[in-house]
C-alpha cells in the first residue's frame, strides 16, 4: 500500500471547520504510515519542522511563513484574489502588485519540502486553492509521483476565470495534477468551458478535458460529513442542560463563518419580508443566526459585517415586542457539541450562501434531526449541496420573497412530508459521507 502525504494550508489541529477532514483521511494516513503537511504559524525565519507526537495516529510537518508571505500569499492572492472570483465575486478582488509573486513563491518553497519528503511510492493528496501550482512545481523537480488535487471552493464559469490576472496559467497547474476532485458536476462543466473558451475550441470534446496538449483527468466527489457522529452529537448534546429550548417560539437556525459568499444580509431581507407579510408568524419563529468570524483582515469582511449587523438592528429594532427577538445574532464561535444540539431543535435549518463549494452546515442540520419529528432543510441553488440534496426546499437566495415563501412553507409543512423529505436526505448524507468521499477519491488517484 502507497504511503499518503497530504498538504493542506492549516494543519489539523483537533478544531471544528477541519475536524472532518481529520476524520476523513485519518484512516489512510495511520495505515499507510503517512503524513500531513501543513502551516502553522508566522515567523521571521521561515523554517519547518517534523514533528509526531505520541499517541496521534500520523505524523505532521509544518512550515511557518513569514508576516509578508502571509499577507501576498494568504490575505492577498488566495483569500482576496481566488476566492472572490471563485465564488463568483470577481468586484470584490483586489489584485494588488506582488501578491500573485508570493503565492508561487510560496508554493515554490512548499513544493521544495514535499520534493524531500516524498519517496517514489507515495501518493499526494493537495487540498484547495492556495496550493494550485503545486503539481507545476513538483513536476519541475523531477517528481512523478501521482498528486491528487481537491478544490473545496467552486470552480469559476469562463467569465469569471477571466478577472484572474492570470487565468491560463491557473489552467496549466491544474494539468499537472493526475486527479482533480470538485465538489460538484457543475464545477467539472465550468472547468471544461474555461478551457473550450480561453483556447477557443468550439467542438466539444466529451469526456477528454485538454489544456497544453495534457489531458486532464477531473470529476465530482462530493465532500460529506461523519454524518453516524454527528447524529451521536445532537442526540447526546439533546440530554444536556447546556441546550435549552431559546424561548417559546420555534427555532429556525443559520450557521455560517461571516463570509460575503454565504449570502446572510439576502437571507435578513427575506426574513424581513416574511415578517412584513405574514403577521401571523410574529413571535411564533425566533430566528438564531451563528456567524463566527473570518478573516478579518479583509475589508470584503468587515463590509460584510457591518451591512449584516445593521439589518439585524434595523429588522430587530422595527419587530421585536416586549418578550420576542426576531433575530438572535451571535458574531462568535459555539461548541461544536452545543451546535449540534441546536441543529436539533430548529424546526428549520436555513443554508442560502450565494455560492458555496459543497456546504457541510447543510448535511450537519440533516444529520442531527429525529426522524419521528424533523426540521426542514431551506437550501441554496447555488450550493454544491443541492446537487445531492433536492429533497430540501431549494431557493434562490437573491429573491427575499421566495426565501419568506419557502420559510412559511417549511413552518407549515405537515408531518409526513417532512420525514419524507428528510428520510431521502439523510440517506444522501449517511450513504455519500466523509469516509466515502476520501475512499472514492484515493480509489481513483490510485488508478490514475
Ligand atoms: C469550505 C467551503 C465546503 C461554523 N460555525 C461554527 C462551526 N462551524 C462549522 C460548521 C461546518 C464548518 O464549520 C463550515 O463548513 P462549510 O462547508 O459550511 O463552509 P466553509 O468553512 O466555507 O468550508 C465549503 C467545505 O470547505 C468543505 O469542503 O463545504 O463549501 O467553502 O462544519 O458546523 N463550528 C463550531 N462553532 C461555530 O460557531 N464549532
Amino acid at each position: 500500500m502507497s504511503r499518503l502525504i497530504v498538504l493542506s494550508n492549516r494543519l489539523p489541529l483537533g478544531d471544528a471547520p477541519s475536524g472532518g477532514l481529520v476524520v476523513a483521511l485519518e484512516d489512510a494516513l495511520a495505515s499507510s504510515g503517512g503524513l500531513w503537511i501543513g502551516h502553522h504559524g508566522i515567523a521571521e525565519d521561515p523554517c519547518t519542522r517534523l514533528t509526531s507526537h505520541d499517541g496521534a495516529s500520523f505524523d505532521r510537518a509544518t512550515f511557518t511563513l513569514t508576516e509578508s508571505e502571509h499577507e501576498g500569499y494568504y490575505l492577498g492572492y488566495a483569500n482576496s484574489v481566488l476566492w472572490p472570483i471563485c465564488h463568483g465575486r470577481a468586484d470584490l478582488s483586489q489584485i494588488e502588485h506582488g501578491d500573485l509573486e508570493t503565492y508561487r513563491a510560496v508554493n515554490a518553497r512548499v513544493a521544495g519540502l514535499v520534493a524531500e519528503i516524498l519517496q517514489p511510492d507515495d501518493i499526494l493528496w493537495v487540498q484547495d486553492y492556495h496550493f494550485f501550482p503545486i503539481a507545476t512545481e513538483l513536476r519541475a523537480r523531477g517528481v512523478r509521483n501521482r498528486i491528487g488535487f481537491f478544490l473545496h471552493i467552486p470552480f469559476p464559469s469562463p467569465q469569471d476565470l477571466q478577472a484572474l490576472p492570470n487565468a491560463e496559467e491557473v489552467l496549466s497547474w491544474l494539468a499537472d495534477f493526475s486527479l482533480i476532485g470538485f465538489q460538484a458536476n457543475r464545477d467539472v462543466f465550468n472547468l471544461r468551458d474555461c478551457i473550450r473558451h480561453i483556447t477557443e475550441l468550439d467542438e466539444a470534446m466529451e469526456g477528454v478535458i485538454e489544456f497544453g496538449g495534457k489531458s486532464l483527468n477531473a470529476a465530482a466527489f462530493p465532500i460529506g460529513i461523519d454524518a453516524k457522529a454527528f447524529a451521536e452529537e445532537a442526540k447526546a448534546a439533546r440530554k444536556s442542560d447546556r441546550v435549552r429550548t431559546l424561548t417559546g417560539a420555534d427555532l429556525m437556525i443559520g450557521v455560517d463563518r461571516l463570509d460575503y459568499s454565504k449570502g446572510l444580509p439576502q437571507r435578513f431581507r427575506a426574513f424581513q419580508q416574511l415578517l412584513e407579510t405574514h403577521e401571523d408568524l410574529h413571535e411564533q419563529i425566533a430566528f438564531l443566526q451563528i456567524a463566527p468570524p473570518t478573516r478579518e483582515e479583509v475589508q470584503a469582511y468587515q463590509d460584510i459585517r457591518e451591512e449584516t449587523e445593521h439589518l439585524a438592528g434595523r429588522i430587530n429594532g422595527r419587530f421585536a415586542t416586549l418578550n420576542w427577538t426576531p433575530i438572535r445574532y451571535i458574531h462568535r464561535a459555539v461548541p461544536r457539541e452545543i451546535l449540534a444540539g441546536l441543529f436539533r431543535q430548529a424546526r428549520i435549518g436555513l443554508v442560502t450562501p450565494l455560492n458555496d463549494g459543497m456546504n457541510l452546515v447543510a448535511k450537519e442540520y440533516v444529520a442531527a434531526q429525529r426522524r419521528n419529528n424533523p426540521g426542514v432543510l431551506i437550501l441554496s441553488r447555488f450550493a454544491g449541496a443541492a446537487e445531492q440534496m433536492d429533497a430540501a426546499l431549494l431557493i434562490n437566495p437573491h429573491d427575499p420573497y421566495e426565501t419568506a415563501e419557502a420559510i412559511a412553507t417549511a413552518f407549515r409543512m405537515p408531518l409526513e412530508e417532512r420525514q419524507d423529505r428528510h428520510e431521502a436526505l439523510l440517506r444522501e448524507v449517511t450513504e455519500k459521507d466523509v469516509r466515502w468521499w476520501s475512499d472514492a477519491f484515493l480509489k481513483q488517484l490510485a488508478a490514475a
